[in-house]
């Protein structure tokens, strides 16, 4: 195993998280770094590249029968200990895989512009927030470097990977981990809005689950007790950080503003409290 990060090329990175090259194979690691409003904010949240973490592997464990993932193992580089996994390298699919159970965000806003979202017609008179008759597949591409994801529909879906029994096959598996981690989730108080996967293929020519899965930085987690559709919903692990950016007045362009102390403390916290209300596991 490679003494430090510093040692290894950089795969890929995003806002909050990286990848390295160790051989044939990667290490993911998440940092404890937050953004909002897409902007990541100058001050960190500690342990929240952990709870991510632990919370992927958590999921990537329950839902192991209906799909193979790319996890490895937990042997990473001590700085990434707990927050770093190592993964299969993976042919990734240029399409990621969202899945919706409630009407929220761009769905929501397709929705009340044409009555669809990624070409599936939806009742008439939902509201924002409302939950959908049943989970729907919304595609999108993966825009360019700091542009927003453009939602596709199924077929254009398909024509970009270039198979449709394959992409068949990714709306089924996406729907089912959804289905099954959104009802774990509602037994315990937490409402699982939208998430979105990415999917990739290995060696074997299966299609692996990759990337953080039903995690807050990929999913809308919303509290269930104070559930209201109609109008946006909380989210369950960065209201305190949007109530304060709103607070301040920060018109959503970096840099983002310093946290206080007590905003940072409150969000560790929710952070945790959703890691140990879906897992009833302790973060150690
Ligand atoms: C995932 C991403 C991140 C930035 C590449 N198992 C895999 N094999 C090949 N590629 C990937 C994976 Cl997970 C892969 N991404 C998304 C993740 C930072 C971008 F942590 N990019």
């Amino acid at each position: 195993m490679p003494a430090t990060l510093d040692d290894l090329k950089l795969h890929a990175s995003g806002k909050v998280r990286e990848i390295y090259e160790d051989g044939e194979e990667l290490i993911m690691v998440a940092s404890d770094r937050i953004s909002v409003y897409d902007v990541i904010l100058p001050t960190e949240i500690p342990d929240k590249g952990r709870v991510l973490t632990q919370m992927s592997l958590f999921w990537f464990e329950l839902t192991a029968d209906v799909c193979p993932n790319h996890f490895i193992s937990e042997d990473v580089p001590a700085e990434a200990a707990g927050r770093g996994m190592r993964v299969r390298k993976l042919e990734m699919y240029p399409v990621e895989c969202v899945v919706r159970g409630y009407l929220s965000g761009s769905g929501w806003k397709e929705y009340r512009e044409t009555g669809e979202v990624c070409g599936i017609s939806l009742p008439e008179g939902l509201q924002e927030s409302d939950k959908l008759p049943e989970p729907i597949f919304t595609p999108a591409t993966k825009a360019e470097l700091g542009d927003h994801d453009e939602n596709v529909d199924f077929d254009r879906a398909a024509e970009i990977i270039g198979s449709r029994p394959l992409t068949e096959e990714l709306r089924r598996v996406s729907i089912d981990i959804y289905e099954r981690g959104a009802e774990h989730a509602a037994e315990r108080g937490i409402i699982l809005a939208d998430t979105k996967f990415e999917f990739g293929q290995s060696p074997g020519a299966e299609v692996v689950l990759a990337d953080e899965v039903l995690t807050p930085d990929s999913s809308r987690f919303w509290p269930a007790d104070t559930y209201e559709p109609g109008k946006a919903q909380p989210s369950f692990d960065k209201q305190y950080v949007r109530d304060y950016a709103d607070s301040v007045g920060w018109d959503h362009t970096p840099p983002g503003p310093e946290l206080p102390d007590d905003v940072v403390q409150n969000t560790r916290a929710k952070y945790i409290e959703a890691y140990e209300r879906i897992t009833d596991r302790k973060l150690d």
